[in-house]
């Protein structure tokens, strides 16, 4: 029994070392090295080749190899007994949280603005705004948008959420549903973007919905680039109604050098680097999963190929 790490354009050693160091006599291929299919149980997946995981005959689990699922399901060739699962992990959930408040933080505090100024040597002021004045609306509530919206709403943000079905969270007002979209972006001063991509929520951010912010809203995104139509982030921004965007994630990684993004002045770009797997940190869960599909056991954090997260 083996496991394979099958990923396209990722360098993997650390998951090696780190699988290496807690289960040494786990045979552990690094795909497209020479592997024997037959003894791959168990695959990690990160972007990998469409179709490839019917190639191997007695797979029983694929774990993603971080916190979103997409770049496996949108492979239409998955076979169909296989179980996904994804990975659940409070260091990632906290680097998430911090990384949203610093982001946040720099638009109501106009940080940017000081980088600009500083690099003219210009000693002025600017108004800022108060967290407590300020509403953060937060598309998405699953685990990672649970724990951005408790560090929001500790440092004195008000803060809402969004999700598809109602559900209850500590200090946070919960809209759900189409029906109580357009109350939720309409107040909603500063946007994060934390959902799970699927068919109903890529280019969920698009002109229709992005208006409805009020005047002068600011947009977060750190879920994937797919949920923005970019052309129309920009137009909303360049016409004013926008005050900006911080952006983590894009339809195409990493961000063509010729995208409009790089060089809008309004625009803060970030390499996808809002929270980062620690292979050390999540290979016990991943092995725990391992264990668990050797023994027909169900796994945990399974995801749903029919929901999409
Ligand atoms: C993830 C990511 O899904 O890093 O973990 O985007």
């Amino acid at each position: 029994m083996a496991i394979s790490i099958v990923t396209q354009g990722k360098d993997v050693s650390a998951w090696l070392q780190a699988l290496k160091a807690a289960r040494p006599n786990l045979k552990v291929y690094a795909h497209p090295e020479e592997e024997d299919k037959n003894a791959v149980t168990f695959a990690l997946a990160w972007n990998h080749p469409s179709g490839i995981f019917r190639q191997y005959p007695n797979l029983k689990a694929i774990s993603s190899m971080g916190a979103g699922v997409d770049h496996i399901l949108r492979d239409p060739n998955l076979p169909e007994d296989v179980t996904i699962a994804r990975i659940i992990d409070e260091d990632l959930s906290q680097d998430m949280a911090e990384f949203v408040t610093a982001l946040v933080l720099q638009h109501t505090r106009g940080l940017q603005q000081y980088s600009r100024q500083q690099k003219e040597q210009q000693w002025q002021p600017q108004p800022y705004k108060r967290a407590r004045g300020v509403r953060v609306g937060i598309m998405g509530l699953g685990v990672l948008g649970t724990q951005v919206a408790a560090m929001l709403a500790q440092v004195g943000f008000t803060v809402s959420g969004w999700a598809r079905h109602a559900k209850e969270v500590t200090q946070v007002q919960v809209y759900a549903g189409a029906e109580e979209q357009a109350e939720f972006l309409k107040n909603t001063d500063v946007l994060v973007c934390l959902l799970p991509l699927t068919d109903a929520t890529r280019g969920i951010l698009n002109k229709e919905t992005l208006r409805q912010l009020p005047q002068g809203a600011y947009v977060v995104n750190v879920a994937r680039g797919e949920h923005i139509v970019d052309e129309d982030l920009i137009d909303l921004i360049d016409n004013g109604h926008l005050a900006g965007a911080s952006l983590d994630v894009f339809g195409q990684e990493p961000l063509p050098q010729d995208h409009p993004f790089w060089s809008h002045p309004k625009v803060f770009v970030t390499p996808h680097i809002a929270s980062v797997t620690d292979p050390a940190s999540v290979v016990p869960q991943v092995l725990a999963n391992y264990d668990r599909a050797q023994k027909g056991e169900a796994l945990q954090n399974v995801v749903s190929q029919k929901k999409g997260y």
